[in-house]
């Protein structure tokens, strides 16, 4: 199991498999992997490339490929035989990777071609507008096609044609990076488009991230490439034995006269289908108007081969209702606050023109409420070309919307005229919850629409406004509680290298990476996250390798801050407090009330003793174990400084006794252990009744709120915060009709100046907390990667039953669990080749049954710990009844 086979560009790519059978107990007890150069070799077990040998052990995810050294696009099959302890052997089906291109010389002779000039109606403003680049280059193949791939680089963004079809399913390709830094290049297989003789590659590129992101507008921030551009290179392989390249050069011919009027990710595209150039994209079209494409420069990045996903349309949403204004307009209702576009379906006359302006929410008159896109646009324009039925979608745009203003449409339009189209990452749903509370299903629900609309290459703050960034302090604990719902691995290590590539010289780190916006402040927590996300990597996925990877870039970051900031043992450097707390009044976007506000140092101070301890782990991961001193003293330091100055032994509280000054020390294992229980019991009292059962932290307490509360043994007040409907909590953002995630606790109200309905980073550790904490799927620290799982539902926080399911990296995991009068009864799935610790609320083993009989003659190992009895489960199905 390979995510992205096709172009790899590590050398010794890892190779996991899924140990998959029936039998129950079962665990891999040796394997063997063979790698051949071609699929006949390999069934032949002739493994030319590798042939690992017999390896004794349970490994079955990221073994690193130890084989012959890998060259340029060089193709490997591979297979793999286990041994598990049921004394059979299993043998894999085929699988295959092929490599990228590994050195930037077999570049060298393909040029980058575009067309760097503004067109009529084109302008750099603050609203920039730019036609899309249409290329087409026509080739021969002279002999039979034994096989082809295609390696292209189109910025900011492409649909590649060959003969008229579009290759691929990707939309929006490729993910954005910062092109001066790095370059993706996508790969594919087109044998099968090409033919001998005559075959027509095509191109359109679109803007992206890379033209003109309102570069007049601020430039000193906000980060533009230049015109779009691209680099190709097509390699054939004749039956006969000789092969060929084709690369992007000037014969390619190109035009900016297309359908495509302009686009641009925050306004919208327009398109005027009165200039569709049919048979463009095939050899059977006249291009005696196009010009030669030009010689540009080189974005500046290294080039690699993308092993993340590109956006894919997952899946579409019919509209609910379609009203008419006074205005003569039309507002469309999805149904739901949606991440992607529109598809129009229209009959009428050439060059009538239909307006589509899209926005999150209605005003109390009906109108579209668009003040908080701030001065995005957001509008599709099409134009008819009055051929019968026309059926369009815009290509280079996406939007964050829930309702849509239609102007101009020919004749009355139905809802069959529309649909939604969901754009994100081309990434598995992994993750299900269900339980008996409405509003946490809800919020489950919300949480999945905001988190997976906002991947988008990268994982972006927001869809909707003129901003769409990737704020780094978003997800420094959400990325963990998201990866219970999606398989964000190869996202989220991209968006590590994306970091990585952000840093300065000196060791700095942005609040934003790729940086589009350049945000160098030296804050704490927001670039924290590099290694928190890090942290999740290694945790949920079993990744090693990331952390190797980048833990020279993290170590300098963290000594960079250490230098610079740290003073008295404390580190001195925040800047945006604990984000969105709820303010004092409800239209306010910032609180400026000291006592729902914590202190910047306390955060700062916090976080980094927290990070010091994740680098301590990371030191033995990447074999660096001498630096681990140096944590460890600064750590204790820190942890000193901190209590002496913040901690009030009257009190048994932190500073001015936020529920954030609180949650953090306690989670972070900061307090003096004498004290633990009163600084608990403490915080408890703040939630529950100086602040009435309710939230009162903003981006940062509400990362640690959930787990904390459970772990100490409030699972109860916890379940109250994720259940209540009233202000401030998730469930409010459902009950005034929230089908997302709000930017802040009090969206309904606030000033629009800064307040998306699609945010994630209220979510905290909320995912997290549904996941491990209720239904009791969490991996054990010490073997990560779900190799042991720990099953430890809180049963009695008040939920009766939980359904959930989570597809780890081992395989599925399934906890059904249901209470009623009688007792418990827990349906558990533990995948082949893992281990489950069960913990079950009763002392009494008497009282307990597995799949029908008495636990003490079920044969299974278990233990009696807190009162509570704890079994050690191996694969298999499992019903285990208490009464
Ligand atoms: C705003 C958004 C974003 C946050 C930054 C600090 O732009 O709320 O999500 O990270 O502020």
């Amino acid at each position: 199991m390979l995510r992205n086979p096709e172009g790899i560009d590590v050398l010794q790519p890892r190779l996991s498999w899924l140990v998959n059978t029936a039998i129950p107990g079962v665990e891999q007890t040796a394997y063997q992997i063979l790698v051949a150069s071609t699929k006949e070799k390999l069934n032949a077990n002739e493994a030319d490339l590798w042939d690992s040998g017999k390896v004794t052990g349970n490994q079955s995810i990221n073994v690193v490929y130890k084989g012959e050294k890998m060259s340029s696009r060089k193709e490997a099959y591979w297979k793999v035989k286990i041994w598990i302890n049921k004394g059979e052997t299993l043998w894999s089906e085929t699988n295959h990777w092929s490599m990228g291109i590994l050195t930037y010389a077999e570049w060298k002779s393909t040029r980058w071609i575009g067309y760097e000039k503004l067109s009529k109606d084109d302008s750099v403003s603050q609203y920039s507008r730019l036609s899309a680049r249409y290329l087409r280059k026509e080739i021969d193949l002279k002999k039979q096609v034994k096989s082809a791939k295609v390696y292209i680089m189109g910025m900011g963004l492409y649909e590649l044609y060959i003969n008229g079809n579009k290759i691929g399913d990707q939309v929006l390709a490729p993910v954005p990076t910062d092109y001066t830094k790095n370059v993706k290049y996508n790969v594919f297989d087109v044998t099968s488009q090409l033919k001998e003789g005559k075959n027509m590659l095509g191109t359109i590129l679109g803007n992206g991230r890379f033209f003109a992101m309102r570069q007049d507008y601020k430039p000193y921030k906000i980060k533009s490439f230049g015109f779009p551009k691209m680099a190709l290179q097509l390699y054939v392989d004749y039956t006969d034995g000789t092969s060929e390249t084709i690369r992007t050069d000037e014969s390619w011919k190109l035009t900016t006269d297309g359908p495509i009027l302009a686009n641009n990710e925050y306004d919208g595209e327009e398109y005027d289908a009165r200039k569709e150039m049919k048979g463009w994209a095939t050899t059977n079209f006249d291009d005696k108007n196009w010009v030669n494409a030009r010689y540009v420069q080189e974005p500046g990045g290294f080039y690699e081969a993308q092993m993340t996903p590109n956006m894919k349309i997952m899946g579409e949403v019919k509209p609910i209702s379609i009203k008419a204004t006074p205005r003569g307009t039309y507002i469309l209702d999805m149904g739901q606050n949606m991440v992607g576009w529109l598809q129009l379906k229209v009959k009428g006359k050439s060059g009538d023109q239909i307006t589509m302006k899209f926005a999150e929410s209605l005003q109390d008159d009906g109108s579209l409420y668009i003040a908080n896109l701030r001065d995005a646009k957001t509008t599709d324009i099409y134009t008819l070309k009055g051929e019968g039925e026309e059926i369009w979608e815009p290509r280079f745009v996406f939007h964050g919307f829930r309702f849509v203003e239609i102007s101009g449409f020919p004749g009355k339009p139905t809802l069959d005229n529309f649909v939604g189209k969901v754009v994100y990452d081309d990434i598995k749903t992994t993750g299900t919850f269900e339980s008996s509370d409405a509003t946490m299903n809800q919020i489950f629900k919300n949480a999945w629409w905001g988190i997976s609309g906002n991947y988008k290459g990268m994982p972006i703050d927001c869809p909707q406004r003129n901003e769409r960034q990737p704020w780094l302090g978003d997800r420094t604990t959400g990325a963990y509680g998201e990866s219970f719902l999606f398989d964000n691995q190869t996202l989220y290590a991209k968006w590590l290298d994306d970091i990585k590539y952000s840093q300065t010289q000196d060791g700095g780190l942005p609040d934003v990476a790729p940086a589009f916006w350049r945000y160098y402040g030296d804050n704490v927590t927001w670039p924290g996250t590099y290694i928190t996300v890090g942290d999740m990597l290694y945790q949920q996925f079993g990744d090693a390798e990331v952390i190797k990877k980048q833990y020279p870039s993290m170590k300098k970051w963290m000594t960079y801050m250490e230098e610079n900031y740290l003073q008295n043992d404390l580190m001195d450097k925040d800047k945006y407090g604990d984000w969105c707390v709820p303010p004092e009044s409800l239209e306010l976007i910032r609180s400026k009330d000291p006592a729902r506000l914590t202190d910047g140092q306390l955060l700062s101070s916090a976080f980094y003793y927290q990070l010091l301890n994740i680098m301590k782990k990371f030191a033995v991961i990447a074999k660096e174990e001498s630096d681990i001193a140096h944590y460890d003293d600064l750590a204790t330091r820190i942890k000193k400084a901190f209590n002496a100055k913040y901690l009030n032994t009257a009190t048994n509280s932190y500073a001015n006794n936020t529920v954030t000054a609180n949650v953090l020390p306690l989670a972070f294992g900061m307090v003096p252990e004498n004290l633990v229980d009163k600084v608990f019991q403490n915080m408890v009292h703040e939630v529950e009744v100086t602040k009435n059962g309710h939230i009162s932290t903003g981006v940062i307490g509400t990362q640690f709120l959930m787990r904390t509360l459970t772990n100490f043994g409030r699972g109860d007040l916890a379940y109250k915060l994720a259940s209540n409907k009233t202000y401030p909590s998730w469930g409010y953002m459902v009950e005034n009709g929230a089908t997302t995630i709000w930017e802040l606790w009090n969206g309904n109200t606030a000033d629009p100046s800064m307040n998306s309905q699609n945010h994630v980073m209220l979510l905290g550790d909320l995912m997290i907390w549904y996941f491990e904490n209720m239904a009791g799927i969490k991996s054990n620290p010490e073997t990560p990667g779900f190799k042991q799982i720990i099953m430890k539902p809180d049963f009695n926080a008040g939920l009766t039953y939980v359904n959930a399911s989570y597809e780890s990296v081992h395989g599925l995991i399934k906890s059904h669990w249901k209470k009623d009068k009688k007792g418990l009864e827990w349906s558990i799935t533990i995948p082949a080749n893992t281990t489950a610790l069960v913990y079950l609320p009763t002392a009494d083993s008497k009282k307990i049954t597995v799949n029908k009989s008495k636990l003490e003659k079920a044969g299974i190992e278990s233990k009696t710990e807190d009162k509570q009895q704890v079994l050690k489960l191996y694969s298999g199905e499992y019903t285990i009844k208490i009464n």
